[in-house]
C-alpha cells in the first residue's frame, strides 16, 4: 500500500500512529508529497490535492479517518474503532472533538504562513483559536480512555502539532488534565517514531520502524514547508 503524506501533517502523523498501533505499518510504502508546490504530483493520487492519501488494492483512501477505518479493517487485534455499541460512540464523539482541534489548528496555520500577508484576516485566526480552546475546554472536563484508540491517537497528534505549529496559543496553561495524559502518551513508540523530524528524515519508500529516535528541537514557523 502507497502512503501519500508530508512530515508536517497532523493528519499524516494520525494515520502512521494508528498504522504503527495496530501493526500495519510494514505494508505501508512511504511516498512523501509537498502540496503546496506549483508541480506537485498528490493530484495523481488524490484529485483534492491532500495529505494523506492511500492507495491500496481496494482502492484510494483519501482522508485520514476514512483510512484509519480502512487499516483497522486489516487485523484482529483491539480495534482503534470499537465495532459497536455505547463504546463505538463514545470513540467516535471524542475523536469528532480531536479531529476538529486538528482542521482548525491547520485553518490557522494555513492563513498565517501560506496567505499574502497582505490579504491576513485576524478575525479567522481567532476563530479557528475559539474552536481549539472550548474543544480542549471539553475534553479536559471530559474521560480520558485507557485505550490509545482513534479519539486517543489524533489527539495526540493534535496536541503535538499544537506544541509545534500554534507555541504561542498555550493550551498547556489551560489544560492540566490533558498535559499530564499527553507527557504520558507522547512517549509511546508510535508518537516517538513519527514526530515532524524523524519523518522528515525519511527518504521515498521506507517502511516506517519503531526503532526509537531521539527527539530534537526545532522546526517551526520559520519552515513553512507544508501545513
Ligand atoms: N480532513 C482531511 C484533512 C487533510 C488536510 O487538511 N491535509 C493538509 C495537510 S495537513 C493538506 O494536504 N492541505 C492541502 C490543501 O488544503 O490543499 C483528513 O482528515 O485527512
Amino acid at each position: 500500500m502507497r502512503l501519500r503524506y508530508s512530515p508536517f501533517s497532523p493528519f499524516a502523523r494520525k494515520v502512521l500512529v494508528a498504522a504503527l498501533e495496530i501493526g500495519c505499518a510494514p505494508r505501508l510504502r512511504l511516498v512523501p508529497a509537498d502540496v503546496w508546490a506549483q508541480d506537485t504530483n498528490i493530484h495523481d493520487d488524490n484529485p483534492i490535492g491532500k495529505v494523506p492519501a492511500l492507495v491500496s488494492g481496494d482502492g484510494t483512501f483519501v482522508g485520514s479517518t476514512l483510512i484509519c477505518e480502512y487499516l483497522d479493517s486489516l487485523h484482529h487485534g483491539p480495534k482503534l474503532i470499537p465495532p459497536a455499541g455505547s463504546a463505538r460512540w463514545a470513540v467516535l464523539c471524542r475523536h469528532a472533538l480531536a479531529d476538529g482541534i486538528m482542521e482548525a489548528a491547520v485553518a490557522h496555520v494555513v492563513e498565517r504562513l501560506r496567505r499574502p500577508e497582505s490579504a491576513r484576516w485576524d478575525g479567522w485566526l481567532l476563530r479557528q483559536e475559539g474552536k481549539i480552546l472550548r474543544a480542549l475546554a471539553v475534553l479536559e472536563r471530559g474521560e480520558f480512555a485507557r485505550a490509545f484508540d482513534l479519539a486517543s491517537l489524533t489527539l495526540a497528534c493534535a496536541l503535538a502539532y499544537l506544541d509545534f505549529r500554534l507555541p504561542r496559543l498555550g493550551w498547556r496553561e489551560h489544560c492540566p488534565t490533558l498535559v499530564s495524559w499527553f507527557d504520558v502518551v507522547a512517549e509511546r513508540a508510535s508518537m516517538r517514531s513519527t514526530t515532524p523530524e524523524r519523518l522528515s528524515e525519511l527518504a521515498s519508500g521506507p517502511t516506517l520502524s519503531l526503532a526509537a529516535t531521539p527527539i530534537r528541537a526545532g522546526l517551526s514557523d520559520s519552515n513553512p514547508g507544508a501545513t
